[in-house]
């Protein structure tokens, strides 16, 4: 959620801070600004709306300069306008862009009025820009006023900050949210993930809790949070800007979708030979330490939450061992009993999302839990430096705001986990060597649940001027359901809910009529029965079903009250997973029909690092 860069080098530098916010547009898209120095005079452009907006505004207004900083934003203070929009400036001197929540703001905001500084913004961020101001006047130099500012901050914050009064230097600083430096030769660079920067560096350095750093175009330098220079490791990345290209595909997402076979396989790729998982997949000290495991706490938000939910079936059924799944805005904040030996398990794609950070900070600081395993797709990520045990998803890079690829990969990692803790438990070898292949086979059955494309596009058809939308699954395809109807909200903003099939006389099936599609998935297992009786309910109050079923389920259905798409799965494992790809492909193709926008929906934004 909002993305930072900043630019010293000795080329002009507003493509490189243009084309650094277009790769982190995924993370907001309300407005976007930078602010450059030339000589010493501050330049700002700002606008509402995406960056393409200000590229527009930059080519009317030219802004010169070989120093700079930049900002893509997802209002959480203050409605989205350009008066809002960073860089925010102080004395027409200092300039910061900032990405978290200063939680202080108000009481901030009024000592600096009492200072005499008038605010030109609803947002909690302009703070940052008269406190960095009035301690530069009180003498201190650039890193010093960021160092005593960022003390005063209580909340999240990346930030850049540029100042006339140093006009060969940006500062930066982190807490809570994600700023790396991209270290060139003779120039560098702040960004708020490495996607930003990659047209211009492999190099990077990924700052720690609480850092605050100068560039300039020769050098850098890094200090801690009580302004003590400090040493940080430069690492390569093997990431290329083309990984994170659209090539031939119309969106992202779509190109996200046709990735899955290939992601999954990495995911799999050098961690189970044959009919078993190797050892040390989840680090060194794992076996040890799962071995004890007596319980798992899983806590991640949205899609992620998800695929901890299908865990939890796994978890439960082959390993014997309770589990609970929990958004981590919740958990976060309730007094959790956390019994002996239990595992914490946190899922993130980005491993910044803020609640389960959080979530995970707050176990570690109770040290109630035996560890705490990371499930990520960011290697660098600050989820995966503060776990103790990390399994790494490989999804590459995700853009689409509508999480797929991260999610399939979730799953085969929490697959992995699953049946590590199973064979720590004594699980049966022959049933477990037989679910080990069924994991294996995963990638190959999402390539042939991907041939579904063309029938899928054609049921789109039936779902895109509904304004309601019902999904129905039971055991581990109800959270695949789950997932199914947030892909529907998220990028066709059609109301969508997903019900345990079982629950349907409960209530909801009160919703059912000729206005309300419903969409069962349909697995070949031992629910299969319950369900099909849950279906005929819906067919018996005239409403329009579709299921998405395993070749050898028997349903049959009237072609003008529903549709019936088949895959060929079986009773696998994965079949959750499988199910899941049809599904992702309808949010698509109705969202495309609907014209939305599919990779930056409306109201959001990816990698949610502000609570
Ligand atoms: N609070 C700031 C920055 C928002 C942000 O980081 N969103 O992810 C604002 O509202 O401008």
């Amino acid at each position: 959620m909002c993305g930072i860069v900043g630019a010293v080098a000795d080329r002009e530098v507003g493509p490189i801070l243009i084309a650094g916010l277009q790769a982190l547009e995924y993370r907001g898209y309300d407005s976007a600004g930078l602010a450059v120095l030339q000589g010493s005079a501050l330049e700002r452009r700002r606008t509402q709306g995406k960056v393409r907006e200000l590229e527009q505004l930059l080519a009317a207004e030219p802004a010169p300069a070989r120093i700079g900083i930049a900002h893509t934003r997802w209002a959480t203070h203050g409605v989205p306008s350009t008066r809002n929009a960073h860089p925010h400036v102080s004395s027409d001197l200092v300039s910061v862009v900032h990405n978290g929540i200063i939680e202080n703001h108000e009481a901030l905001r009024r000592e600096l009025q009492d200072a005499g500084y008038a605010f030109s913004s609803e947002t909690d961020t302009e703070v940052i820009a008269h406190l960095v101001d009035a301690l530069q006047r009180e003498g201190l130099d650039l890193v010093q006023a960021v160092v005593r500012a960022t003390q005063r901050l209580h909340g999240a914050y990346a930030i850049a900050v540029l100042s006339a009064r140093e006009p060969d230097r940006v500062v930066g600083a982190r807490r809570g949210s994600p700023l790396v430096v991209g270290v060139g030769l003779g120039e560098h660079f702040l960004g708020s993930d490495v996607q930003a920067l990659l047209r211009v560096t492999n190099r990077f350095i990924y700052l720690d809790e609480g850092d605050v750093v100068e560039i300039r175009r020769d050098g850098y330098r890094i200090f801690d949070a009580d302004g003590r220079p400090a040493a940080r490791d430069v690492r390569e990345t093997d990431l290329t800007a083309d990984a994170v290209e659209r090539g031939e595909y119309r969106h992202y997402m779509l190109k996200e979708i046709h990735e899955q076979p290939e992601a999954v396989a990495r995911t799999l790729e050098g961690r189970i030979n044959g009919t078993r998982i190797l050892p040390n997949v989840f680090g060194v000290a794992a076996e040890t330490l799962l071995g004890r495991v007596r319980q798992v706490h899983i806590v991640a938000c949205g899609t992620s939450y998800h695929a901890g939910l299908v865990a939890r079936y796994w978890i439960e059924a082959l390993a014997g061992l309770p589990c609970s799944v929990e958004v981590a805005s919740e958990y976060r904040y309730r007094d959790v009993v956390v019994p002996a030996d239990t595992l914490f398990v946190a899922v993130s794609q980005s491993g910044e999302t803020a609640d389960t950070l959080a979530a995970l900070r707050a176990g570690k600081a109770g040290a109630r839990y035996l560890a705490a395993l990371a499930v990520c797709n960011v290697p660098e990520s600050s989820l995966v430096r503060e776990s103790d045990l990390v399994l790494m998803t490989r999804a590459g890079p995700e853009i689409g705001v509508a999480s797929t690829k991260a999610f399939t990969t979730q799953l085969a990692a929490l697959g992995l986990l699953s049946l590590e803790l199973a064979r720590l438990n004594g699980i049966d070898t022959a049933r477990y060597e037989r679910l080990v292949g069924e994991l294996s086979a995963l990638p190959r059955l999402v390539a042939e649940a991907l041939q579904l494309e063309p029938q899928i596009a054609i049921l789109a058809e039936r779902f895109v001027d509904k304004q309601h939308a019902l999904f129905l699954g039971r055991g581990a395809s109800y959270p695949i359901a789950v997932e199914a109807a947030l892909k529907l909200k998220e990028i066709s903003y059609i109301h969508a809910e997903a019900y345990p099939a079982g629950e349907l006389k409960h209530g909801p099936l009160a919703l059912v009529d000729e206005h309300m599609p419903v969409l069962a998935v349909a697995p070949n297992n031992q629910l299969l029965e319950k369900l099909k009786s849950n279906l005929e309910e819906v067919r018996a109050r005239g409403g329009e079903l579709f299921v998405i079923a395993d070749q050898a389920v028997d349903v049959k259905l009237d072609a003008d009250r529903g549709a019936v798409l088949r895959l060929n799965v079986g009773d696998s494992l994965v079949a959750p997973a499988v199910f899941n790809i049809p599904l992702q492909l309808l949010a698509y193709h109705v969202a495309v029909l609907k014209g939305t926008d599919v990779d930056q929906p409306r109201n959001l934004a990816k990698s949610v690092t502000v609570e």
